[in-house]
């Protein structure tokens, strides 16, 4: 059955696999499932159309049959139940890497987000810079954490994951920052997971999306 993702027809962060359907190819060129991509403006985006298969007008989007998802961490959750490759074989693993996946979003990903929004969007507020470095501190903190956390582990448990495919996407945001530099155990980990063969197949063809347009 084809599976169909959908992604920015022209993406703001100019092919740099910042856009959450990185996530999703990412998953899908892990367990070698085959997709087809369908690319959609931001003006489709907010169609009703659009809307039936993602109610806040978002990618991205899976189709497969009749089923209909949205949420890159649903939809990387549900690659990850239905084919071997991204989570571990016992059920307490499977448990740990799903803790790791919700983490990622749930805890590692609003401060980034919080600080991201901050630097895109409220440059001309009046608080703006007195704002910043408190989220900045706030990345900082989580960072921390994580890279004690992470300590000189390959992965964050075991094996690679789902966990750790979400974390990294997440990471991945603040590569145009200085934040991460204090951490050479995560920029470590970030270069790992880039190395992997699938993450470069899922890099190239956003990328390429970017470039045939160019
Ligand atoms: N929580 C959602 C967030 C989806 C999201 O923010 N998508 C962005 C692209 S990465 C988007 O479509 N932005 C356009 C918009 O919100 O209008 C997920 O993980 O899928």
């Amino acid at each position: 059955m084809t599976i169909t993702i959908t992604a920015f027809e022209s993406s703001p962060d100019r092919g740099r696999g910042l856009a959450r359907d990185m996530r999703v190819r990412w998953a899908m060129e892990e367990v070698g499932l085959p997709y087809e991509v369908r690319l959609v403006s931001f003006t489709e985006m907010k169609e009703p159309a659009f809307l039936k298969l993602q109610p806040f007008g978002q990618i991205p989007t899976y189709e497969e049959g009749n089923l209909v998802l949205f949420e890159s961490g649903a939809i990387v959750w549900h690659i990850a139940q239905t084919h071997a490759g991204l989570l571990p074989d016992n059920a307490e693993g499977r448990a740990r890497a799903v803790t790791w996946m919700v983490g990622a979003l749930n805890t590692v990903e609003p401060p980034i987000l919080d600080r991201e929004t901050a630097i895109l969007l409220e440059r001309d507020k009046p608080w703006h810079t007195e704002r910043l470095p408190m989220l900045d501190e706030r990345v900082r903190k989580r960072l921390d954490q994580l890279a004690r956390r992470l300590g000189d582990a390959e992965w964050l448990d075991g094996a690679f994951s789902a966990g750790d495919l979400l974390m990294v996407t997440v990471l991945r945001r603040l590569a145009t920052s200085s934040l991460l530099q204090d951490h050479n155990n995560l920029l470590a980990y970030i270069a790992r997971a880039e190395a992997r063969p699938a993450y470069k197949r899922a890099f190239a063809d956003q990328l390429a999306v970017f470039t045939s347009r160019a």
